[in-house]
Parts: structure tokens; sequence; C-alpha cells
């Protein structure tokens, strides 16, 4: 197991400041140390620069789309160099709209992909459904096969490919969605298991049947692509749009565990940690720690304690 870290310190897909020192802040928690210890070999691919972008005036409803895609493009690129170099993908983010290039890169690498979307949000709205012109609520749209004919033309999108079949994709922890957004998951047949299927299921049932949804045919690599806001905000306040009654920090941790354990972990996306938010010093630990957590689920660390395969007792 090997992790490539790319930090994408990127906020312009939404309107708050501070999600772009999410990543410094998952890294000041000792997430590569701490990777370390447990076995896993880490390659640090640093933080990427963004080009700034002066004249970016909103297209039709959507808001700073220039930056968003030419930030998008760039991230797209260092995700296919991780994966051309064998490591499984690690995007700590900036916002959601990142997921478009971390996707993206990731299909371009390894094919076809089977996505799962933790997240309290569905980010499936398209320009044209958008609600608030924020790009960091519509990045499956762009993503998604199906939803090619209903995206207009953006400046700096036109290097998209939409990568992703609807019958491809699991989302956990819903529980804030949009109208339009709900027809289109409905209309598409996606896969979702809102808070309600896992108050009703368990959080285990839930996993089992996303595994068992996206390894149907064939067992495709999976891109977790995972906003710290799926969890209750009681534990990880420090992010831009919390909304109430999210997973626990146990069903958190588990679904990393379990999608670790199906050998298919290909990427991960880190996403929405805001050290600008969550009501001080005490929130923004607790959020930044439980990234950190959530990461250290993803390359195999389990709750009952690990051990290396070479130890002897001295
Ligand atoms: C809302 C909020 N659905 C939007 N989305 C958020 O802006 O499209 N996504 N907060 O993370
Ligand atoms: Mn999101
Ligand atoms: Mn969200
Ligand atoms: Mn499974």
């Amino acid at each position: 197991l090997s992790a490539g870290i790319i930090g994408a310190p990127f906020s312009k897909g939404q309107p708050r400041d501070g999600v772009d020192r999410g990543p410094d802040a998952i890294r000041a928690a000792g997430l590569l140390l701490k990777l370390q210890q447990q076995g896993c070999a880490v390659k640090d691919y640093g933080n990427l620069e963004f080009e700034d972008v002066f004249e970016d005036a909103p297209v039709g409803r959507v808001k700073r789309a220039r930056a968003v895609g030419g930030a998008n493009q760039r991230l797209s690129e260092a995700v296919r160099a991780v994966k051309r170099d064998g490591h499984t993908s690690v995007m700590l983010g900036g916002d959601h709209s990142l997921a478009i290039g971390s996707i993206h890169g990731h299909a371009a690498a390894v094919g076809e992909l089977g996505v799962v979307w933790v997240d309290a949000h569905a980010d499936i709205n398209t320009p044209l459904t958008t609600p608030t012109g924020n790009i960091h609520g519509q990045p499956m749209s762009y993503l998604l096969r199906e939803l090619q004919s209903k995206i207009p033309v953006l400046p700096n999108f036109s290097w998209i490919k939409a990568c992703v079949s609807a019958k491809d994709v699991v989302y956990i922890g819903l529980r804030d969605v949009d109208p339009e957004e709900h027809f289109i998951l409905k209309t598409l047949g996606v896969k979702m298991f809102s808070m309600s299927q896992v108050d009703q299921l368990g959080v285990a049932k839930v996993m089992e049947e996303t595994c068992d949804y996206l390894s149907a045919k064939v067992k495709k690599p999976i891109h977790l692509s995972y906003d710290i806001d799926a969890i209750d905000p009681s534990v990880t306040p420090a992010t831009g749009t919390p909304v109430v009654g999210g997973l626990t920090y146990r069903e958190g941790v588990y679904i990393t565990e379990h999608l670790c354990q199906t050998g298919l972990l290909s990427a991960v996306d880190l996403v929405e940690v805001n050290p600008l938010r969550g009501h001080g010093e005490d929130g923004v630990t607790s959020t930044v720690d439980t990234a950190v957590a959530l990461l250290l689920g993803c390359f195999g660390r389990l709750r009952e304690g690990n051990h290396s395969s070479n130890y002897r007792l001295p």
C-alpha cells in the first residue's frame, strides 16, 4: 500500500475563505508520519499552485468558472501522474469542486471507476439548476455521462470529458439535497444511502450493499470522494456548509475501513475542511483530527489494532 499525496489549496468553488488552508492543516496534524507509522509508503507531491484569474465574471448562474476549470485541469494532470507512479491518490482539498479534476485524472489513468460519494450534499446541480452558482455544488454534473446534454459550454471547462456512468456511483450520508438534484438522482436511478437509510440499515449493511452494488459485474477501481461535512457538525464543525444530523465519527471511520478492505480503493478525496470555521480551536482540531482518522482508515488502520507481518515478540 502506498499513498501519493496532493495538496489542492483551492477555495473558489464556494464563497468562504479558509478552505484553501485544508491541506496544510491536515498535514500539520501529522498525516504523513501517521501513515508511515502504520506501514504505508508515502510520497508527498506537495501543494499545487493555481494561477490567479483576474477576470472571472459569472457565466449565467455559475461563479468563477475560469478559476475552477483551470485549477481542475492542473489537478487532473497531477492525479494522473500519481496513478502512473503506482500510488493510491490522496487529494487534500480545498473545496469539493476539485472532485472534477481528481475523478477525471483518476479515470484517465485507470479507466472505468466506481465512485463512492460521502457527503451531506449530492453536488449534482447543473449550471442551469444551481441555486447558489457555487461549483462545489455541481461537480457530479460535469462527470456523469448521462447529464452531458444538459451542460452548457463554460470557459476553461472544454478539457473535461464526462467519464463516470450513473450506475457506478453510490452516495452515502445525504441530508441536504435540492429539489432539482433529487429529480436528477431519481431520474438517473443513482444508488443512494441517505441518512435515513443509514438509520434504517446501519452503516455495516450500507457498506456491504455499496460494495456489492459497485462490484456486481466487474470489479472496478474505487474513487472515494469524502466531504468532511458528511460527518455530524458536532464532530466536524470546521466546514463551510455544516448540516445537522450527520454520520457519527464511528460510522465515518467504518466507511473507510470497509472500503480499504475491498482492496479496490484507488483514489481518495478529503475535502471541505475549513480551519477558519468551526467556532474556535477545539472545533478545528476535532475536524482536522477526524479527517486524518478517515484517511488512516483508507490505508489499513483498524480500531482493533495493527501489527506488521514481520513483527516478532522480543
Ligand atoms: C447547494 C449546497 N446544494 C448548492 N451544496 C453544497 O450550492 O448547490 N455542497 N454545500 O457541498
Ligand atoms: Mn460536497
Ligand atoms: Mn457537502
Ligand atoms: Mn464489501
